[in-house]
């Protein structure tokens, strides 16, 4: 076991080096003026409930984690603006898995070290009631240890980092990056990241006793390139699995990985410490929602997180002074047809204010609720229609609406984005996938609308994300949609949402 004189003290002095000034204390990294902060406050585009920097650009979930009753998230931040350069480990924390409280930032890259250019990735144990960050710095991509104290603020490397630090030799491997750690008896097992030049993703499996020394074992599962997962969907496992999440689940395990266009799980066998994929899918229909990484929590739920991206030019990404933003608790269960069942974590219940209520006699167009922060909760009996679904976020004449809708032809969940937004700036492509309703079976959505994000839970089964930037703020309306043919809305419930803080986030 190292000694706490092997860590390097992550200071003050450590972040200032990096240009970065601690404000009042908070440590997030961002010294911003005030009309810097009013601006994003102010930013109809910016999330209300969502978990999101104060400012700046944040990336991947990183060692989502549970410890002495709080849920502690952190992820890849970039304190220098709203780019991807200079990962450093952004840091807040929730008792309820809602309300979250910025900390100080808990890793910056190292002038000189292993991770000089970056602290990448990675996840957060605790060990001996030490917790401890593994992740990786780059470049080269290795793997390094930090160790927090007891309330998990303050950071000390390693002075031995990297604990990894290359891949095993023999492999041309695409990357190497992205730890995760779990723990069986009394050895410690490490996931990474990785793929075969040529070949396809892979994960690699290491195996230590005291998190330090690491020795090799063989891949814990691999993909082919090429490889479509089995069903209706072509995607491409690819030929670098980013972002390994592995995590026993009932009588069976999971795996997660980003193949840098999607999140795709595999449930299956893990057995001699080799990973066999039995049932696989996407965790999320769009390529919005990425890197996915969960924790376990106290009540034993297995929680995953995702990074939503944006859907608009960098430029408006810069100007804007903010990209990237965290999705909502989602639980992860094992469904009986052996898939995984993904749903909002029943918190998400507690920002539920005023209530709407529509029956069926209500069935197509407008409704009279207006909202950009929403929970919308629709059953549709398909009917003779061959699409139904929702329209959301629609300027009062109409020229900007998003629609969210089943197509039974296509066997498709999707979201249009054509006349989402008037703005040269904002993605119009359509977002969705492979959905299929049974014959009698109806349309349950549950659309969780904040600003410029949306997420879709469609009858308990598919996830969907996507990224939206009308141009006017009075875009509020909602209503009901169907073509080619007539369904019914049997109800609709929207329920206007709290947001969790009062200056969105920017504190
Ligand atoms: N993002 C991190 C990498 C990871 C990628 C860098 C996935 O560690 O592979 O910000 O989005």
């Amino acid at each position: 076991m190292a000694t706490r004189r092997d860590f390097l003290a992550f200071s003050t002095a450590t972040l200032l080096a990096g240009r970065i000034a601690l404000p009042n204390g908070a440590g997030t990294g961002v010294d911003q003026p005030e009309n810097e902060r009013s601006k994003l406050a102010a930013d109809f585009q910016r999330p209300r409930y969502h978990l999101l920097p104060p400012a700046n650009w944040m990336n991947d979930p990183n060692g989502p984690i549970f410890w002495k009753g709080q849920y502690h998230m952190f992820y890849q931040y970039n304190p220098h603006g709203a780019f991807p350069e200079s990962m450093h480990w952004g840091h807040a924390v929730s008792s309820d898995l809602v309300h979250w409280k910025h900390l100080p930032i808990a890793l910056a890259p190292t002038p000189g070290g292993p991770d000089k250019d970056g602290c990448w990735s990675g996840c957060a144990v605790v060990d001996g009631g030490v917790p401890t960050i593994l992740y990786t710095g780059v470049f080269p991509q290795v793997q390094c240890l930090a160790r927090g104290d007891d309330g998990m603020v303050t950071w000390r490397k390693f002075a031995g980092n990297p604990v990894v630090a290359a891949p095993p030799q023999g492999i041309r491997a695409t990357g190497f990056r992205d730890p995760c750690v779990w723990r069986e008896g009394e050895e410690w097992y490490l996931a990474i990241g990785s793929g075969v030049e040529g070949q396809g993703g892979v994960v690699l499996l290491y195996r230590s006793r005291d998190l330090i020394h690491w020795d090799y074992l063989h891949f814990l599962c691999r993909g082919r390139k090429d490889e479509l997962l089995p069903g209706k969907d072509p995607v491409s496992t690819g030929e670098m699995w980013e972002c390994p999440d592995f995590f026993p689940l009932a009588d069976k395990h999971a795996l997660l990985v980003s193949t840098q266009g999607a999140v795709i799980y595999s449930v299956g066998a893990y057995e001699n410490h080799y990973f066999r994929p039995e049932v696989q899918g996407k965790a999320d229909l769009s390529d919005s929602y990425y890197a996915a990484r969960s924790m376990l929590d106290e009540k034993g739920r297995r929680i995953l997180w995702g990074w939503i991206r944006e859907g608009r030019s960098e430029a408006a990404q810069r100007a804007a002074g903010w990209a990237g933003v965290m999705s909502l608790p989602r639980v992860v269960s094992l469904a009986p047809d052996g898939r995984l069942r993904i749903t909002p974590a029943p918190e998400l219940e507690t920002l539920r204010g005023k209530h709407h209520h529509f029956d069926g006699e209500h069935a197509h167009g407008a409704f009279p609720i207006r909202g950009d922060c929403l929970e919308i909760q629709a059953e549709f009996e398909l009917g003779t229609a061959d699409l139904a679904g929702l329209t959301v976020r629609s300027s009062p004449s109409g020229e900007e609406h998003t629609s969210i809708t089943y197509n039974r032809t296509k066997a498709q969940l999707l979201v249009e984005r054509e006349h989402s937004s008037l703005s040269p700036d904002a993605d119009r492509g359509p977002q969705g996938g492979s959905f299929t309703l049974a014959e009698s079976e109806t349309l349950k959505l549950r659309i969780f609308l904040d600003a410029s994000v949306i997420e879709i839970f469609a009858n308990d089964r598919a996830c969907l994300t996507s990224r939206i930037y009308p141009s006017r703020p009075d875009c509020l309306g909602v209503g009901t949609l169907a073509k080619e043919g007539t369904a019914r809305l049997k109800a609709l419930d929207v329920w206007e949402m709290r947001p969790i803080s009062g200056d969105r986030l920017t504190r």
